[in-house]
């Protein structure tokens, strides 16, 4: 049974070409997971169509109803028996990560809801509970791409999503180190030259360097990391 991802959105066509391409593409071809998108102005009842309103106690920006929100989760919740992970994209979510990828990829249903320009109703998360999930700190205009980073984080993860060639190891934030430098034909371009050692056949000494390069690229690029790999937390 394929994982189910049901994403709702206000612009439901803003995915078809991300998930229509490349690794999240074909794992739904190879039945590994199967996407329903979900329109949330579906489930506006006024003849406006209202999916948002102005804040109580006034301020800027617009606010996500639940009641439209409520309706549209009970609907594609209703469609089948497994229960959702719920997942609300939102600048006040928890940060994610490629842990939090992993944990989602063992799930067999998630159910995605990104908003644009606005915030939540508190009501939705209180009622919902659903997991807030944030992908960085920066203004995007709406959940929607937010969502779409999170759906690829984990699809790939699905066992037989990557192919062979796709690099299963992927050995960065699971060892918590970078990447190393990494170099193919040519061997000399425009006076820059491949390092020697990697043409040197002597696969102890690349090893030793490639882990010196990824060292090296952590300290000075991700402090943070390097902080975590030291301690030796594997976090
Ligand atoms: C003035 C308060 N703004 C919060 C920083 C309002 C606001 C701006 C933009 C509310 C929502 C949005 C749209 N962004 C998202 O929905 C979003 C998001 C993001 O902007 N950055 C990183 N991760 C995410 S997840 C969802």
């Amino acid at each position: 049974m394929p994982m189910r991802i049901d994403i709702l959105t206000l612009f439901p066509e803003m995915f078809e070409p991300i998930l229509g391409t490349s690794i999240p593409k074909r794992a739904a071809q190879k039945g590994l997971v199967e996407y329903r998108l979900t329109n949330i102005r579906d489930f506006a009842t006024d003849a406006h169509k209202s999916v948002d309103d102005k804040p109580f106690g006034g301020g800027p920006g617009m606010v996500m109803m639940a009641p439209v929100i409520f309706d549209a989760v009970e609907f594609v919740e209703k469609q089948d028996p497994r229960p959702a992970k719920r997942i609300v994209l939102s600048p006040q979510g928890k940060a994610f990560d490629q842990r939090t990828a992993e944990e989602l990829a063992k799930q067999d249903r998630i159910l995605l809801i990104a908003g644009h320009y606005e915030g939540f109703d508190e009501r939705i998360i209180e009622g919902l509970e659903p997991m807030e999930l944030s992908i960085g700190d920066y203004v995007l205009s709406g959940g929607e791409l937010a969502a779409m980073v999170v759906v690829d984080a984990i699809v790939r993860l699905l066992p037989g999503a990557l192919g062979a060639e796709d690099g299963a190891a992927d050995e960065t934030f699971t060892d918590g180190l970078i990447e190393h430098p990494q170099y193919t034909r040519p061997r000399e371009f425009r006076g820059m030259n491949v390092p020697d050692v990697l043409l040197s056949g002597n696969h102890k000494l690349i090893a030793q360097w490639r882990l010196e390069q990824r060292k090296k690229r952590t300290q000075e690029r991700r402090p943070d990391l390097w902080n975590r790999y030291q301690s030796g937390s594997g976090t």
